[in-house]
């Protein structure tokens, strides 16, 4: 398993769970001195960041692109991809095209999050998934095109009401046949939604495609009453080899929320 740290360029989001803000060259810096083996990026949208420029950052400071999140799609542009409007639905899956353009040539993965949106009236929760699943069939399709990856991410209640759980998720990416699309478990949504996050995660098994690395009240692992041990056991136990992403809160400064999850990262996966 590998360790990367989030770093927000979407000034929409602030207060949201990213360690890093604003500054791409003094994140992958302090990234580097702690130890990180990679970044998670979001960004404001796919032509915000010169692609050369992240790339000589990443090179400068010995950093991958663990994922690119596409939550500006929805915090800056109000996009989802399960918009009444068939036009609008469209556009969102366009932005989440132009932002896998954008993070494939760095062997990164496109997240689907916050522009899954959810269901209401007058579009039913069966229609929504249904929307949710041809955008993610197209999505599909682009990845296998533009040699990427999508990674789909149930959200706590609080924040969807389409799928909440790491097993409906699997389902549902299982059911559509989906090739290059995994789950992203997010290891603080899973602490509200699951009734065991270990169990969730074996049963999930190839499928999980990669990991926010969280502590239950979403800040760095360590800082809240989630019990690792067990969670990278099972994690462990299903071969994954991908990153534990620090997907928190810069609490109570980003340095701080920095050098906790590498100290956590490096005790529970020895
Ligand atoms: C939102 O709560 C979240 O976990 C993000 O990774 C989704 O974009
Ligand atoms: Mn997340």
């Amino acid at each position: 398993m590998k360790s990367a740290v989030t770093v927000s360029l979407v000034p929409e989001a602030r207060g949201g769970p990213f360690v890093y803000w604003d500054d791409l060259a003094a994140a992958c810096a302090s990234a580097k001195a702690h130890g990180f083996d990679a970044i998670e990026l979001f960004p404001p949208g796919p032509d915000a960041v010169d692609p050369a420029h992240l790339r000589a950052l990443l090179d400068d400071h010995g950093l991958a692109l663990a994922a690119v999140g596409t939550g500006a799609g929805w915090v800056k542009h109000k996009l989802s991809l399960t918009a009444e409007d068939a036009t609008a639905r469209d556009r969102a899956v366009a932005f989440v095209q132009k932002v896998l353009d954008f993070a494939a040539p760095f062997g990164a993965p496109v997240i689907i999050g916050s522009m899954q949106g959810r269901w209401a009236e007058p579009v039913s929760k069966p229609t929504a998934l249904r929307y949710l699943g041809n955008a993610l069939f197209k999505l599909d399709e682009h990845a296998a095109d533009a040699e990427g990856a999508v990674l789909y991410e149930p959200l706590n209640r609080y924040e969807t009401n389409l799928i909440n759980t790491v097993g409906e998720a699997a389902q549902f990416l299982t059911a559509m046949q989906a090739r290059n699309v995994k789950v992203l478990a997010d290891l603080y949504h899973m602490n509200i939604e699951e009734a065991n996050l270990a169990d969730a995660l074996r049963a999930a098994g190839p499928l999980v495609g990669h990991v926010h690395f969280a502590d239950s009240n979403r800040r760095a692992c360590g800082f809240g009453h989630t019990d690792l041990a067990p969670i990278v056991a099972a994690l462990v136990e299903i071969g994954y080899a991908g990153y534990l992403s620090a997907e928190v809160l810069p609490l109570p400064d980003s340095d701080s929320a920095a050098r906790q999850t590498i100290n956590s990262f490096r005790r529970c996966v020895a």
